[in-house]
């Protein structure tokens, strides 16, 4: 019987996509792009598996045109590209890469919040700019993070890696999620539950880390930055679009917030224009996940689902990180296993 084929819709470390050479036929893109819609048909229509990213959506329209498709790996722990209820729905499986980002992502949500507080990026501007001709004591005054109440958004694993941090800076942290976490776990991370109003409210920094979905559009706008503190530091880490980003622009420039910082865009890779003409902003390129141990790691479980999915690997017929399991017993690909 010939190979399954795997289209890989982004080159990535060579070393880990070989480990599928021996059970598929690989289709690797050697270009990092986001495709057409015709081009993502034409890779999809003879693929048995494919390995994706953020930019590639499959929904019901892709996956009508993939006939062979049984498994879809997400190379993100958000898989808001995905349209899981068609794949279910066509019985092809999903796996997203949840747990190895976490403590990686959590360092750079710290790493945008002390940054946006305390001006990093407009003082190196300034600096690089030839600007700093003396020191003024009064110059460059910040918000501290220490000691400071830290919100969080959105408190699955990675908002709870965040909370960990917080006690090195003695940090009081405060949350809002959909459902309230177990208490061994708020005790665990020193966080204490409050409703979203509060949360806006009371939060000095507060760090967004929710999921992207309908619901979640603009989950922060124009109301809800007016009811931050005017001194507040706002840090998207998650996606694009729970932010209104023109609304947060003028927030900033009126003084409504204190400073923001932003790893996610709304259209990304478009940035809002008025964003980029703002001092008290940083920006960054959705990189919180860019670690190289980290990357290697989510290319590894990506592979590792897809393997597990045809019956190879460690976790044969059991791919470690599947988002819909129900679909391994429907499954009826020629190398997808029963289970
Ligand atoms: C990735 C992410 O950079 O995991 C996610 O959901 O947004 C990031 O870790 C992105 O998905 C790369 O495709």
């Amino acid at each position: 019987m010939s190979k399954p084929t795997v289209w890989i819709s982004r080159p990535f470390f060579p070393d880990i996509v070989d480990r599928l050479r021996p059970h598929f036929e690989v289709r690797a893109e050697s270009e990092e792009r986001a495709h057409s819609l015709e081009e993502r048909a034409a890779r999809l229509a003879d693929a048995d598996a494919a390995i994706v990213g953020l930019t590639e959506r499959i929904d019901a329209a892709a996956i009508a045109a993939a006939s062979r498709l049984r498994f879809v790996a997400n190379l993100g722990v958000g898989y808001n590209n995905l349209d899981l209820a068609a794949l279910t729905a066509a019985g092809i499986g999903a796996s997203n890469t949840p747990d190895v980002l976490n403590e990686t992502v959590a360092d750079y949500a710290w790493a945008l919040m002390l940054a946006a507080a305390r001006r990093v990026g407009e003082a190196e501007r300034w600096l690089r700019r030839g600007e700093w001709q003396g020191f003024r004591f009064e110059g460059w005054l910040g918000a501290d993070v220490h000691g400071k109440t830290i919100g969080i958004l959105g408190m699955g694993r990675i908002g709870q890696a965040i909370a960990r941090r917080a006690s090195g800076f003695r940090a009081r942290v405060i949350y809002h999620n959909r459902s309230r976490l177990d208490a061994r776990v708020e005790q665990e991370c020193a966080a204490t539950y409050v409703d979203k109003a509060s949360l806006l409210a009371t939060s000095d920094h507060l760090i967004l880390v929710l999921p992207f979905n309908a619901q979640n559009r603009h989950a922060i706008g124009a109301a809800e930055l007016a009811a931050m503190k005017p001194t507040a530091t706002l840090v998207n880490i998650a996606r694009g679009g729970i932010v209104d980003d023109a609304a947060l622009a003028r927030a900033l420039a009126d003084g409504v917030i204190g400073a923001a910082a932003l790893d996610v865009f709304e259209g990304e890779p478009a940035v809002h224009p008025d964003l980029l003409n703002l001092e008290n902003i940083v920006l960054s390129p959705h990189i919180a996940s860019a670690s190289r141990d980290t990357r290697r790691d989510m290319a590894a479980l990506a592979v590792d689902n897809v393997l597990a999915a045809f019956g190879h690997g460690p976790h044969a017929g059991r791919p470690p990180t599947i988002l819909n399991p129900g679909v391994l017993a429907d499954a009826s690909g020629p190398d997808f296993p029963n289970a």
